[in-house]
């Protein structure tokens, strides 16, 4: 097939042993790479920042430091003997102790990126936050574009997106949450890269809501869905609520959408290219974020605006009753929410009067 086609290249479809590479290369006389090398090459290519450059770098020598053998073996097998060192050997030591200084090296300064996000994170807690995963191409960053008016780079391509981002959204109710988009999953994903980016999938993991988008045109999607859902329970993300949106649904029959399923709280069907669906899709998050909420009463001097107006970000405000100086509050919150209220309540200290939250 190599000389028919006039291959310059095979990629395999499966992890390859070093010895497997390079028996194959003999036997083609061209170079063989497998899966995971392809993936680690295309995200070498679509990393961005510095974050995204770093993983990828990590990912890969943790993928050729086993391999690095396999360029010097034989120089060892002439020089080297029983009890000697050849130059080959030698070679291959200075080569892996690099490889393991610089994997080192990596790890470090992921950690402090890490650490630096971490501290973003805690000041973004206040919000309700909801993950977009799903496979590679599926339209996730074209979504986030649709929703929140952003302008992110989106294309028929897999892995156009590397790194996590997030905006705000604001939902028909008026609550602010805030959506994150990441990296695509795939089929069969190298565990160097599910290792290397474990940071940037930590935000999935962290999310208090998912939606799982799916290609609904693809001919693969039944088999899509199954990568991405083992992924998530890889992650340990199988307890989170889930919105399932088929997108891509101008291009398909109304009668070949796949069904609704019942793992998933809410389905909403979506075009982020035509706009459609995106009003009932943050219909479906918001009644999923008003489950996780309570409803709490309160009672404020009239003139005080700042936990309204905390409230009326992070939540929904059901009813308010002008009594006098006072105005009594009904509202749903997030129990995280609720805390942080009664704290600003208690900061507010004698003011208040009558019946504190409750
Ligand atoms: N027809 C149609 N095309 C869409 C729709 N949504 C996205 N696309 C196209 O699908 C391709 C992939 O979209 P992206 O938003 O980059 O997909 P993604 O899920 O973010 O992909 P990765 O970042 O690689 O994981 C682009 O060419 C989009 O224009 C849709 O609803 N209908
Ligand atoms: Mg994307």
């Amino acid at each position: 097939m190599c000389r028919a086609g006039q291959a310059d290249l095979v990629v395999f479809d499966h992890d390859l042993a070093p010895v497997q590479i390079r028996n194959l290369e003999r036997e083609t006389g061209v170079r063989v790479i497998d899966r995971t090398e392809l993936i680690l090459d295309i995200f070498a290519h679509r990393a961005r920042t510095r974050q995204a450059k770093l993983q990828v770098e990590l990912a890969q020598l943790q993928y050729q430091l086993p391999r690095l053998r396999r360029l010097w073996t034989h120089l060892s097998r002439i020089e080297g003997g029983i009890g000697l060192r050849g130059p080959g050997e030698m070679q291959i030591e200075v080569d892996r102790r690099r490889a393991r200084q610089r994997i080192g090296d990596l790890q470090a300064s992921l950690e402090q990126i890490q650490r630096r996000k971490t501290q973003e994170t805690l000041g973004r807690q206040e919000f309700f936050t909801v993950a977009m995963v799903g496979y590679t191409n599926v339209g996730k960053t074209a979504l986030m574009n649709a929703l929140t008016g952003e302008r992110l780079f989106t294309e028929n391509r897999l892995f156009a997106t590397l790194d996590a981002t997030t905006r705000s959204l604001q939902l028909p109710g008026g609550q602010t949450v805030l959506l994150t988009d990441t990296v695509g999953f795939i089929q069969n994903i190298p565990h160097h890269l599910v290792a290397s980016f474990h940071a940037t999938l930590e935000e999935v993991r962290e999310a208090d809501l998912l939606l799982h988008v799916v290609d609904a045109s693809h001919p693969e999607r039944r088999n899509q869905i199954t990568s991405v859902e083992r992924v998530l329970g890889e992650l340990g993300c199988t307890d989170q609520p889930t919105v399932w949106v088929l997108n891509k649904c101008d291009l398909v029959d109304e009668g070949s959408l796949p069904k609704e399923q019942d793992q998933y709280e809410e389905t909403v069907r979506t075009s982020a290219v035509k706009g459609t669906g995106l009003h009932l899709l943050k219909q479906s998050i918001e009644k999923l974020v008003h489950k996780q909420q309570v409803e709490i009463e309160i009672e404020l001097p009239a003139a005080e605006g700042r936990v309204a107006a905390y409230i009326a970000e992070h939540g929904t405000i059901l009813s308010r009753e002008y009594q006098n100086a006072h105005v009594r509050l009904r509202a749903v919150l997030h129990p995280r929410h609720v805390a942080r209220v009664k704290e600003m309540e208690s900061e507010l200290g004698s003011e208040l009067e009558g019946p504190a939250c409750s």
